[in-house]
């Protein structure tokens, strides 16, 4: 007979939840003027102009651009507020959002 025991490891292991993030999505359209949509990206998402129009180009290339990740609230709070700064001006630019995957 072994004199060799075994313990079973009952150590538990925390998991950290982390929130799951949420994208912010540029979407392009035929009406919103460039220099405006740069703006806003600045603005709103603090960007400097090279990263603003690189997304923007990216938008009006691909029909639509990843501008930044966020916990929920403050990606859907960023992208009304940003859709809202076109709708003032009368133009139809959109920023939707949707979970990480
Ligand atoms: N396509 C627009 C134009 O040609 C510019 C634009 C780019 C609008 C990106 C929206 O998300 C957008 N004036």
């Amino acid at each position: 007979m072994s004199d060799i025991t075994t313990k079973p490891r009952t150590k538990v292991r925390p998991q950290t939840q982390r929130p799951r993030l949420h994208k912010v999505i540029l979407v392009n359209d035929d009406y919103t003027p460039r220099e405006f949509v740069v703006t806003v990206l600045k603005g709103e998402f603090h960007m400097n102009e090279d990263q603003a129009y690189r997304v923007m180009i990216t938008a009006h290339r691909r029909g639509s651009c990843v501008v930044a990740v966020y916990t929920k609230d403050v990606a859907e709070t960023k992208a009304t507020r940003a859709t809202e700064a076109g709708r003032r001006k009368g133009y139809p630019l959109q920023f939707s959002t949707e979970p990480e995957e």
